[in-house]
């Protein structure tokens, strides 16, 4: 069994976060040999008219299954309104069969779909019925299950990934991106009511379950989405993204509470005349309060930094109003609200190629470690260009962060192929060829292996690409980027060329699989 087989079939998700999975399911999956095969229904929440719920289904016969189906009915009137990561047929009872991509289940692992739904009061938990679960008397019943096994190849193609990818434009050998790492590999999401929320998709849903770890919103968990007046603060299409991502396995980084952007920074906020300490400080409680323990860590404050001051700080609201401590000050509340959450200071360009940005990095951090405020570490935004800035800034980036004892973050990992800044004609690439496609991959596969070589496991707090699709990608409508076409992300389409996955998500997992 090569590498990539051995991480795949222990880290399906268990509901369990899916990197810790690759670690701790290890022990799991061998003292749950000769177990009863499981189909577990479980609410994952609920309110007054409605829940979000999951079941979660296990091969424990010794053969590969191919394709799976459970049934359930609700004696009462729950009734489901909406599913991902299975095709549900029917109404009361229900039937639930494999996505086109989770029908093969090796023995001991598991697959995990969820649904959201409709009650009037109570959430049940009716019993899940299939030829994969055990009734719950004494012997196995799941060598059923292995009827089906025949065409049991399956993942360990995976292994073989590598060279041929890099002569096409395609990549799609990986089986799943995020089982390969034993930290979160994230990917930023449009949710609630933009045009292209996930929640609407289910191709991305698909994609999503298969390959991440840990969602980040895009832009709905800002500042004026989460606390559009004073007295106001509005979750509900957050949570709505939370539940999916835990009905699923996958967990949440927040993003962010404090950011001095135009478009983020909410009206009534620029105007407030009361006491901004207490505002702000009630501002980060509250939203940490409200996730805790559904999101795993934060962006505390975003982009404070502006290497053409003197002193390093951006001119913001913030520091107008609070000088430099608000900083420090926002991460005591978000602590003080949510102490096991992990706490980062995220910025752009910091990644090395700006040498006095990088330094006013490290010097605002050495301020909050000397101040004894509760960073966790730091998140490197990392919008790079394709030959910009040099691996070896990266790492001196890196390494600094690390020799603070902090944990380094890649949190909007994208790679356009043209580079508005270079000396060279923009842009320097019109289409995809598959010659842009690998060099696009080496690009990916360096940088993370850049992350591996510096971070030291224990404080990689994980990469995240910002975005799914090359064509939601935030960087076409980048006014630098004049209009121009680009292919940044790790799967094509809709808009630009057919959506499948890329060979850059191939160059990520040979790196995650040193290849
Ligand atoms: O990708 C985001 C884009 O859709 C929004 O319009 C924009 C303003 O809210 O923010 C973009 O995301 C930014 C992130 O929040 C912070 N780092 C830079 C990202 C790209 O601009």
């Amino acid at each position: 069994m090569d590498t990539f087989t051995v991480l795949s079939s222990l880290a399906e998700p268990r509901r369990l976060r899916r990197y810790m999975g690759a670690l701790a399911v290890a022990l799991l999956g061998s003292a749950s040999q000769g177990a009863l095969a499981e189909c577990e229904y479980s609410i994952d929440n609920s309110w007054n008219s409605g829940f979000v719920a999951a079941v979660r289904v296990t091969n424990d016969s010794a053969s590969t299954v191919d394709g799976w189906q459970v049934q359930w009915q609700y004696s009462g009137d729950n009734r489901i309104t909406n599913h991902w990561s299975s095709q549900i047929s029917g109404n009361n009872p229900y039937t639930a069969g494999n996505a086109p991509w989770n029908g093969t289940l090796q023995p001991g692992q598991s697959v995990v779909f969820g649904f959201q739904g409709t009650s009037s009061g109570t959430a049940e938990v009716p019993e899940v019925s299939g030829a994969l679960c055990d009734s719950g008397n004494s012997s196995s019943s799941s060598s059923s299950s292995s009827s089906s096994s025949s065409s049991s190849s399956s993942s360990s193609s995976s292994s073989s990934s590598s060279s041929s990818s890099s002569s096409s434009s395609s990549g799609g050998s990986t089986e799943h991106l995020y089982s390969l790492a034993a930290f979160p590999v994230g990917v930023a999401v449009s949710a609630g009511n933009e045009s292209r929320s996930f929640l609407i998709i289910p191709e991305k849903q698909d994609s999503i379950a298969r390959h991440f770890s840990q969602l980040t919103a895009g832009n709905i968990m800002k500042m004026s989405y989460l606390h559009p007046s004073e007295n106001t603060y509005d979750f509900a299409n957050a949570d709505e993204m939370v539940n999916w991502a835990s009905a699923n396995g996958i967990g949440v980084h927040g993003h962010t509470f404090i950011w001095h952007s135009d478009y983020q920074v909410p009206s009534w906020m620029n105007s407030y005349s009361g006491d901004f300490q207490a505002m702000m400080n009630d501002h980060v409680s509250t939203i940490a309060d409200h996730f805790a323990g559904r999101v795993e860590s934060w962006d505390v404050v975003n982009e404070a930094i502006d290497e053409n001051q003197s002193n390093c700080y951006r001119n913001s609201l913030f520091y107008q109003r609070l000088g430099s401590s608000y900083i420090a000050e926002a991460f005591n509340a978000a602590d003080a609200a949510d102490p096991n959450a992990d706490l980062y200071y995220n910025d752009y360009d910091t990644e090395g190629g700006n040498s006095n940005k990088l330094d006013c990095l490290l010097q605002i951090v050495d301020d909050l470690q000397a101040n004894n405020a509760p960073i966790d570490g730091v998140g490197f935004q990392m919008h790079v260009q394709i030959d910009w800035p040099s691996t070896s800034q990266m790492r001196t980036a890196f390494q600094a962060i690390v020799d603070r004892g902090l944990k380094v973050k890649l949190t909007e990992l994208d790679v356009p192929v043209n580079n508005p800044y270079a000396s060279t004609p923009f842009p320097q690439h019109t289409s995809y060829t598959p010659e842009v496609a690998a060099l696009q991959k080496a690009r990916y596969k360096s940088i993370v292996e850049a992350y591996l070589d510096v971070v030291p496991a224990h404080l990689r707090g994980g990469i995240t690409v910002w975005g799914l699709w090359d064509g939601d990608s935030w960087l076409l409508d980048f006014d630098e980027r004049q209009g121009a076409d680009d292919w940044p992300l790790l799967f094509s389409g809709p808009a630009n060329g057919p959506y499948e996955e890329k060979a850059a998500l191939d160059g990520v997992a040979e790196a995650l699989t040193g290849q």
